[in-house]
C-alpha cells in the first residue's frame, strides 16, 4: 500500500514527488510541461529526497521515475542559455549531482519516453534501468552546442563502448529502448504500461535481501568502474571478509542450514 506524499518520511517538494511503498521509496521527477527539464532546483531536491530515503532504516531500495512523456529531457536549456563561464563555476552545478552518486542503497530507473542529456546521465547514475518500449535515450548536448557534462562521456563509453558512444555523442541521435538493451545500456525492456509497477516489483525483490550485504554488493560492482582489475578483486575481498561481522551473516547461513527462510536485522 503506497503511503500519501506529504508526511514526516515523504516530505512535499516543488519538482519531485516522493511517496513510499514500504520499504520501497518512490522519487517521481515533476515538471511535465518541460518534460522534466532538470532545473537546479530540482535536482536540489532530487538530492535531498534520495539522500532522506538513503538515511532512512525503513527503505531499503529506491525508485526513480518521471512520466510516460519524458523521464526527463535533460537539463534545463533556458536556465543555462545565457549563463557564463564564471557563472557556472560560481554556481556549483556539479554540487548536487555529487550527491546523488554517493546515494548508498540500490535505485532502479523507470524510464518511459524521452531520456536525455542529463537525464540519461541520471538513468545512467542509477544501478539497475527498466525501460519502457517507448525510451529514447541519447546525448544530443552537441546540437546545442556543448557536450555531456555530467558523466555521459565516460558511463556511456564505458557500457557501450568507444564505438557506439562516439556515434551517440557527436550525432546526439536517438536510440530507442531496444538498441539501448542491445549495448547492454539497460537491465531489461518492458512494455511501457508495465514500466513502473515492474521497477517497483523488482525493488521489493531487492529490499527482502539482507541491508548491509546489499550495500556492499552495489559498492562493490561501481568499484569495477573505478580500479583495476587486481585492485576491484581486493576490495571484494576485504567486503567478503568484512560481512562475517554481521549478524546478517550468522543468520544467513544458519538458516540455510536449518531449512527456514532468514530473519535479517540489518546489523
Ligand atoms: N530544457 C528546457 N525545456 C525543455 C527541454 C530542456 N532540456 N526539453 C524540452 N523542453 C520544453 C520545450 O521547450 C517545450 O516547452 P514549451 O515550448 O511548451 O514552453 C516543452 O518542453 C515540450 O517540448 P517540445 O515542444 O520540444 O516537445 P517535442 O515533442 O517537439 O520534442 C524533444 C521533444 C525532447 C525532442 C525536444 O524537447 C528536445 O530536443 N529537447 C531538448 C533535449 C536536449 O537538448 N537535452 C540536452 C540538454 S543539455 C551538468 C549536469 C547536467 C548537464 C550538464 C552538466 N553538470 C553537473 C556540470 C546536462 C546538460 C543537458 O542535458
Amino acid at each position: 500500500m503506497t503511503e500519501a506524499a506529504g508526511d514526516a518520511r515523504t516530505p512535499q517538494y516543488q519538482y519531485v514527488l516522493v511517496e513510499t511503498d514500504g520499504p520501497v521509496g518512490i522519487v517521481r521527477l515533476n515538471r511535465p510541461k518541460v518534460l522534466n527539464a532538470l532545473c537546479r532546483d530540482l535536482i536540489e531536491e532530487l538530492a535531498d529526497a534520495m539522500t532522506a530515503f538513503d538515511r532512512d532504516e525503513a527503505i531499503r531500495c529506491m525508485v526513480l521515475t518521471g512520466n510516460e512523456r519524458a523521464f526527463a529531457a535533460g537539463a534545463d536549456i533556458a536556465e543555462m542559455a545565457d549563463k557564463g563561464l564564471a557563472d557556472v563555476t560560481r554556481d556549483d552545478l556539479l554540487g548536487a549531482w555529487q550527491r546523488l552518486w554517493r546515494i548508498r542503497k540500490p535505485v532502479i530507473a523507470a524510464v518511459s519516453g524521452y531520456c536525455l542529456g542529463g537525464g540519461f546521465e541520471l538513468a545512467m547514475g542509477c544501478d539497475i534501468i527498466i525501460a519502457a518500449e517507448t525510451a529514447q535515450f541519447g546525448q544530443p548536448e552537441i546540437k546545442i552546442g556543448v557536450i555531456p557534462g555530467a558523466g555521459g562521456t565516460q558511463r556511456l563509453t564505458r557500457v557501450a563502448g568507444k564505438y557506439k558512444a562516439m556515434e551517440a555523442i557527436l550525432t546526439g541521435r536517438m536510440i530507442p529502448a531496444r538498441e539501448a538493451e542491445a549495448w547492454g545500456l539497460v537491465t531489461r525492456v518492458v512494455p511501457a504500461e508495465e514500466c513502473l509497477a515492474e521497477a517497483v516489483r523488482l525493488a521489493h525483490e531487492i529490499a527482502k535481501m539482507p541491508p548491509i550485504a546489499v550495500q556492499m554488493a552495489k559498492a562493490a560492482v561501481l568499484q569495477a568502474y573505478e580500479t583495476p582489475l587486481a585492485a576491484g578483486l581486493e576490495y571484494e575481498r576485504r567486503l567478503f571478509y568484512s560481512l562475517f561481522a554481521t549478524e546478517d551473516q550468522k543468520e544467513g547461513m544458519r538458516a540455510f542450514l536449518e531449512k527456514r527462510a532468514p530473519q535479517w536485522r540489518g546489523r
